[in-house]
């Protein structure tokens, strides 16, 4: 209760800031996405991570707002970038998503109505949703994210491998993107099987239609070897920690 009522006052205060980190198109990294991930700033506790918080926000419905203030501040954040850097005109950023953020009746209209004020088209924006979310719902949650999908909002399914397996109702979402999660990344190198399963996830998504984000890159081997089993995309430490807005955009000015 005392985490709520932190959560009701920072809400008012505009405690939270976005970060951003890199995804980068493997193997030469010559296109660029970025993840946006939530950070509270607490007056007295400093930084809270989204894990300690999130939860709660979801238990009491302040995931509705916080969730919207989330994607509003990363549509401005892309029409920033586009205006200062006009040949990053198609950036996307990924944004984390609940469902019960997709449940809301008029959900789908508040997006296509920001898209439209911030003049950002539905291809630079895609929802990250976690593969235990799918499981959790039912055949209206499939409807919503098709309504979604056919404004041109692409889907990413976060977290892929986290033992909640979706495996045989994968083919049911209409999912653009499979990222594997951090954990499987990890382990290569520790033995053979690992790779088996990794190239095993990369293979069922390419056959479903959709590409593969690899989470977690910390080292060079494991990039080559992503990269070696035709993994489209990469994001992790290797490339670049979370970033705030203004590193972001350096980040950005860099690579030109
Ligand atoms: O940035 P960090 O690794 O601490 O994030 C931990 C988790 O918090 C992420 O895996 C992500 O799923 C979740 N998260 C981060 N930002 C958001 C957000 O804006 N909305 C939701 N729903 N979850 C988020
Ligand atoms: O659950 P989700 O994938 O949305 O969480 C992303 C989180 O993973 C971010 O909060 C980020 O801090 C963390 N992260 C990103 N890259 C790496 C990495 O290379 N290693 C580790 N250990 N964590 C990472
Ligand atoms: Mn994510
Ligand atoms: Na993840």
């Amino acid at each position: 209760l005392q985490l709520e009522n932190d959560l009701r006052r920072a809400i008012q205060n505009q405690e939270f800031s976005l970060y951003y980190q890199p995804i980068l198109s493997l193997p030469n990294s010559n296109k660029l996405g970025f993840e946006a991930l939530i950070r509270w700033h607490h007056p007295k506790k400093g930084m809270i991570p989204p894990d300690q918080f999130i939860p709660v926000a979801e238990e009491t419905g302040l995931i509705i707002e916080l969730g919207l203030w989330v994607i509003k501040t990363a549509l401005n954040q892309i029409s920033i970038w586009q205006e200062k850097f006009p040949c990053f005109s198609e950036i996307a950023i990924n944004v984390n998503v609940s469902p019960q953020q997709l449940m809301i009746a008029s959900f789908s209209e508040q997006v296509q109505d920001l898209l439209s004020d911030f003049n950002i088209k539905s291809h630079q924006i895609k929802f990250e949703i976690t593969e235990s979310s799918l499981l959790r719902t039912g055949s209206h949650y499939i409807e919503v994210l098709k309504r979604l999908k056919s404004l041109g909002i692409q889907f990413c399914i976060d977290d892929f491998g986290m033992g909640y397996s979706s495996l045989s109702r994968l083919h049911e979402f209409p999912i653009d993107t499979l990222k594997i999660d951090r954990s499987f990344i990890r382990r290569i190198g520790s033995n053979q099987g690992e790779i088996e399963l990794i190239r095993t996830i990369i293979t069922l998504a390419h056959g479903l239609g959709m590409d593969v984000v690899a989470e977690g890159i910390e080292t060079k081997s494991q990039l080559n070897q992503l990269s070696l089993l035709g993994c489209e995309w990469g994001q992790g430490f290797l490339f670049s920690k979370p970033l705030n807005s203004v590193d972001a955009t350096q980040y950005i000015a860099a690579l030109l």
